[in-house]
């Protein structure tokens, strides 16, 4: 399993850099086993039993990642939660999970202090200053491993919240099993070697940055440089310093890259492995990142309850507007939405994925886990797609309402209910109109109470109490009555068309 294979690198290669955050010492891997293993004894000091959860809303630090990997070291569920989710998320979110233990940023204590008393299960809300040294906080407790890893695949590792056509969020349950069939095969697709230089810009609450780039370097016994957050400058003036050689980023990134770089050329084909994904990756940055930079972005599709499915090759065609072939032990195939058979190459269905790499189901949720898979096991990706006769993918847009925004996704029911409990809401509908930068922006139409006086400014300042500020909409529009199909049902396509310019 994924931790056998880290805990041979702690052994093989102790005094080789794993973790280095650009204002701290790095770490080594030796250094990262004696620090999750102290940290492992703290949270069994703390009273954490295997299965229990332990949440964490904090910046990208250090001692996030220590309790991530201690956590699912001891046989503990790591909630990793987005800083920028509010109390009325972090709530709701806690109380799902039945989180035991919340490590959080002491700058929040004034906002979300008082929320342990409104939650039974959460026995312990620890702010730390992630700046502090998190290793003189476990100083006191062992740096031995005390407990064997856990050796259940099916045993859950994480729990990372996604939506779908439901309103509120839920947890996927992603295995130690899952981990180690989604590292290998990507271990072994993008070449991983231990001489590799990860440049890590992405968040570390998602899979995106927490498995797929950060467990990538780390299984490979490569090294991370971790950056705050991202930051085109920096990250271009990285790129061209030939230190790295594998960059992962959201299309957004690679707009403001390709941005950044203006009317100037550089070479990057001394990257060995340059990603791009969480969103479609337009083909004019395609393009214009063979042009400007000289190398050609690998395309890859995943979701939070798989990590990666399918991936453009290392070696071989990487093709613009393909998501490329299925990764090792995975299996993908296209079929009819309605009656659910496979369809042949070229026609346009729903996209299905098999594999170990696939979630467990939804934490609390059977009946929404059931609806995920079909009766003989495909998990249904809710995303259309086609095959083409060789066997590339691509994907045609979404069979779910769903946003996604700077390779964030936003459930458009999440964000109609927390409309719906404005005052002067009557009937809302929110859509994602297009944008260059971000790929889609979330929009909210409205239809306002009688005499009800609102405005744009006061109804997204409304959303932003209730979540995440990439949720909030950017534009309000107000109309009388919405386009409706013959059952009523909000015809949103023609909303986009109308309204999104
Ligand atoms: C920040 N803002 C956003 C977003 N991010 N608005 C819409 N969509 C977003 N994604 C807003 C903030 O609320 C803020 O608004 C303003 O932009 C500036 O905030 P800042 O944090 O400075 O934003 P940024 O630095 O410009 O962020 C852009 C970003 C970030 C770096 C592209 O969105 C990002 O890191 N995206 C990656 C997300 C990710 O990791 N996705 C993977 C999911 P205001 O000023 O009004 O407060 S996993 C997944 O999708 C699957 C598994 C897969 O295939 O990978």
């Amino acid at each position: 399993m994924f931790l056998d294979a880290l805990a041979e690198r702690y052994r093989n290669q102790p005094d080789k850099v794993a973790i280095q955050f650009s204002d701290d010492p790095p770490v080594s891997y030796g250094g990262l086993a004696d620090t999750v293993n102290r940290t492992g004894n703290y949270l069994i000091s703390l009273g954490i039993a295997p299965g229990d959860r332990v949440a964490a809303q904090l910046p990208k630090c250090l001692p996030f990642i220590y309790l991530h990997l201690a956590a699912a070291q001891i046989g503990a569920i790591f909630l990793p939660l987005n800083p920028a989710y509010p109390k009325a998320e972090l709530r709701y979110f806690l109380a799902d999970s039945g989180a035991r233990l919340l490590f959080a940023d002491r700058q929040k204590q004034a906002e979300i202090g008082a929320i342990q008393s409104e939650l039974p299960a959460l026995e312990a809300l620890v702010f730390i200053n992630p700046a502090d040294s998190w290793e003189s906080r476990v100083a006191r407790h062992s740096g031995e491993r005390r407990h064997p890893l856990p050796a259940d695949s099916d045993q859950t590792a994480m729990l990372l919240y996604t939506s779908g056509t439901t309103s509120r969020p839920k947890g996927a349950q992603i295995t130690h099993g899952n981990l180690t069939a989604n590292i290998t095969a990507l271990h072994e697709a993008w070449g991983w070697r231990a001489d590799d230089v990860l440049l890590h810009a992405l968040p570390i609450f998602h899979v995106h940055g927490l498995v797929v780039a950060l467990h990538g370097a780390l299984h490979a016994g490569a090294a991370a440089v971790m950056l705050p957050a991202f930051d085109a400058a920096t990250v271009l003036g990285l790129l061209c310093s030939r230190r790295f050689t594998v960059f992962m980023g959201v299309p957004t990134m690679h707009r403001r890259l390709y941005q950044q770089a203006g009317d100037q050329r550089y070479d990057l084909s001394g990257m060995r492995l340059l990603t791009s994904g969480s969103d479609r990756l337009p083909d004019d940055l395609f393009f214009g990142y063979q042009q400007t930079f000289n190398v050609t972005l690998l395309e890859r599709y995943g979701m939070t309850e798989t990590g990666m499915n399918l991936s453009n090759p290392l070696h071989g065609e990487r093709r613009v507007g393909s998501v490329g072939l299925p990764l090792p032990g995975v299996s993908a195939r296209i079929v009819d939405p309605k009656t659910e058979t496979p369809l042949p190459a070229g026609e346009v269905g729903e996209l299905q994925i098999k594999g170990a790499h696939v979630f467990k189901g939804y934490w609390g949720q059977p009946e929404k886990t059931a609806e995920a898979f079909t009766p003989d096991g495909w998990l249904r990706t809710g995303d259309m797609g086609a095959r083409e006769p060789d066997g590339y993918y691509t994907l045609k847009g979404r069979a779910k309402d769903l946003i996604i925004t700077g390779g964030l996704n936003v459930y458009p029911p999440e964000v109609e209910l927390a409309l719906m409990e404005h005052p002067a809401v009557a009937a809302c509908a929110v859509i994602g109109c297009p944008d260059e930068e971000w790929g889609e922006q979330v929009v909210a139409v409205i239809i306002p109470k009688a005499d009800a006086v609102t405005n744009e400014a006061e109804i997204c300042a409304f959303c932003r109490e209730q979540l995440a500020a990439y949720k909030a909409p950017r534009r309000v529009l107000f109309v009388d009555e919405f386009p409706a199909n013959a059952l009523g049902k909000v015809q949103k396509s023609k909303l986009r068309e109308a309204l999104c310019g």
